[in-house]
């Protein structure tokens, strides 16, 4: 089954335990005052529109049963896995690991750094903790894609130029398929998610595809028909590990 996306239709694995849902950052430091985003001196709010969206593909993920990975931009409260280059970036007041009105600035387990309530991952959802932009870096999230059989990617999240491009980057290398959810992610700059959604796509998908939601749970919706009616379903292998 295809999805109707750009700059062609992507076809999804017959068996959807192939594909993964991965919601990049969803925390309130990036969404909600007195974070990260509102430190480096962003409008949060613009980021919560996506966030009905985002639920029902989420919704639909977890209905079926397929793999959803969250991730949270975090460092230890010691800041060990943070760069110097990170740490002093930038001309801001508030600075990684100084106290803010949601805690100490992305460090992991404040209230700042939590996932937003609407989108918290269930207790066996896996949640990446990552010190970086791209989600690969510095974590298991190869292995654990790998240990699941995932070759197809539906990537969301916040920001969309930031570290949800990163990271569908780096999973396009790694030989995974790619789709970003156009109306699932967002930027403080609307300029910069549309020039980041062409550039994804541009080149005959040179780094992946991108669609709506509606048109990912319309193709969700019939494969799952189809899989229904196909006895095989089920049987699972992993092409990118075959061993
Ligand atoms: N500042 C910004 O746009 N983003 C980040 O710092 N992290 C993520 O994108 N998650």
């Amino acid at each position: 089954m295809n999805i109707s996306a750009l700059p062609y239709d992507y076809a999804l694995p017959d068996d959807l335990h192939h594909l993964a849902l991965v919601i990049i950052d969803m925390q309130r430091d990036f969404l909600e005052p007195g974070g990260f985003g509102d430190a480096l001196g962003n409008d949060v709010m613009r980021l919560q529109a996506i966030v009905p969206a985002l639920q029902q593909l989420l919704a639909e993920f977890r209905s079926r049963g397929l793999l959803v990975i969250h991730t949270v931009e975090c460092h230890q409260p010691d800041l060990s896995d943070c760069s110097e280059s990170k740490l002093h970036r930038g001309k801001n007041d508030l600075k990684i690991g100084d106290r803010g009105p949601m805690g100490r600035i992305l460090v992991k387990d404040e209230p700042g750094n939590g996932i937003i309530p609407q989108l918290a991952p269930l207790p066996h959802e896996t949640v990446i903790y990552k010190p970086g932009k791209g989600a690969f870096y510095a974590t298991p999230l190869a292995e654990i894609l790998q240990d699941k059989g995932i070759t197809h990617l539906l990537m969301t999240g916040v920001t969309t130029e930031v570290c949800v491009q990163t990271t569908m980057r780096e999973a396009n290398d790694r030989g995974y398929e790619c789709l970003m959810v156009d109306d699932c992610t967002e930027s403080y700059f609307p300029e910069f998610k549309q020039a980041t959604l062409e550039m994804m796509r541009a080149q005959s998908g040179i780094v992946g595809w991108t669609a709506p939601a509606a048109n990912v749970l319309a193709a969700l919706h019939q494969q799952c028909v189809l899989n229904a009616a196909e006895p095989e379903f089920g049987i699972r292998s992993n092409p990118l590990n075959p061993n």
